[in-house]
């Protein structure tokens, strides 16, 4: 699979409030109300990525988990990227 053009990765961003793009990946950063639900928010979110076997690149730090996502093996943003946030965006709103 071929990595998204720019136009591609904005036209996918516009379903998905709070992504950018930066550089050759999307990026959100989630803000919790503590560092427990900033936690449980990962923990909730690791089935489906096993599911998927599509990682995310994140940094939890207290309430924030910030989360890159990229496709390493292209170098760049797929339809797997935009798939991911997707689904990490419906965890996040379940939190
Ligand atoms: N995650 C991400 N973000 N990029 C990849 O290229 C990738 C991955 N490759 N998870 C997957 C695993 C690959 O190693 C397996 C074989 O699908």
């Amino acid at each position: 699979m071929s990595s998204f053009t720019d136009a591609q990765i904005e036209d996918a961003l516009e379903n998905l409030p709070g992504w950018s793009q930066e550089g050759e990946a999307i990026v959100k950063s989630y803000e919790f109300s503590t560092f427990d639900a900033a936690i449980a928010f990962i923990n909730r979110a690791a089935g489906p990525i096993t599911e998927m076997d599509h990682h995310p690149e994140w940094t939890n730090v207290y309430n924030r988990v910030d989360i890159r996502l990229s496709s390493h093996d292209v170098g760049g943003v797929t339809d797997r990227d935009v798939r991911l946030a997707k689904v990490i965006e419906r965890v996040a709103d379940a939190s």
